[in-house]
């Protein structure tokens, strides 16, 4: 579909007001939120990552990428986040101390929301003491930490650690690139998730 490559073109050139057009002209032709997703933004995102990777582009055009990608899935989030019905569980999501990425983050939060799940966001860069205060505040059922970097993984065991210091009954969740259903194990965390659709699917179960 031109429309999905196109969002995927324009992603890449950092034309937020283009991929937004974009994005709403192809739910106006009927293609389903998770195809705009996948095919259109992230399949931009991928091209982005690996130019980055290969230093053919650099953290600004990264970043308005990433400012495209956010801007592109907020429209989808009422078509991802179907039934909405909160009041299944409580979970406290939030990027790691030190990790500034929160795309996969914000996809994350946006499928555990469309599985019924209330989602407190505490966005990124967040210290272990934070998780703890909000998840005590909100009786939280999960824990959900992202982290992009190899840096700032051990910020998870440091959140592991400090619920089992203070006794919560909450789960640890951990998900990201680097992270793994290993290292998860390593760390004590309760449930590794390698996507956002897993996430979701495992909170339910979790919390089930
Ligand atoms: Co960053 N960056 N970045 N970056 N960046 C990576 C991660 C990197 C792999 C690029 C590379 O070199 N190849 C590399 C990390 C290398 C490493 O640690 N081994 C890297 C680096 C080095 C850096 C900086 C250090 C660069 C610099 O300054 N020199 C710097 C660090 C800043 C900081 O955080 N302190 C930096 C900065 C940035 C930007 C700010 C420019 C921007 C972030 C903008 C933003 O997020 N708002 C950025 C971006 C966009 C990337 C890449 C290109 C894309 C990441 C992304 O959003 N992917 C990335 C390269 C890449 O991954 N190809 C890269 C799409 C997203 C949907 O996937 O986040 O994996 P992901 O989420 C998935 C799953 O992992 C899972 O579900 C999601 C959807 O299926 N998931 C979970 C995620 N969280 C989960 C939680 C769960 C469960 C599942 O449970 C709770």
């Amino acid at each position: 579909m031109a429309v999905l490559e196109e969002i995927s073109t324009q992603l890449q050139a950092g034309k937020v007001k283009d991929v937004k057009a974009l994005v709403q002209q192809a739910l106006d032709e009927g293609i389903q939120a998770r195809d705009i997703l996948e095919k259109g933004l992230l399949a931009g995102m991928d091209v982005v990552g690996e130019k980055f990777k290969n230093n053919e582009v650099f953290v600004p055009e990264v970043l308005i990428a990433a400012r495209c990608m956010n801007k592109g899935t907020e429209i989808l989030r009422p078509f991802l986040v179907k039934d909405g019905v909160e009041g299944k569980g409580t979970v406290v999501i939030g990027t790691v101390s030190g990790d500034l990425h929160d795309i996969g983050k914000n996809l994350v939060r946006m499928m555990m929301e469309g599985k019924g799940l209330k989602v407190i966001d505490l966005g990124v860069d967040v210290t272990p003491a934070a998780f703890i205060q909000a998840a005590k505040e909100n009786d939280a059922d999960i824990i959900g930490l992202s982290a992009l970097l190899t840096t700032t993984m051990p910020e998870m065991k440091n959140v592991v650690d400090a619920v089992k210091k203070e006794g919560l009954r909450c789960k640890v969740m951990v998900g990201g690139a680097p992270v793994t259903a290993e290292f998860a194990k390593e760390i004590g965390a309760d449930f590794y998730s390698e996507d956002a659709t897993s996430a979701a699917e495992g909170a339910v179960a979790i919390i089930g």
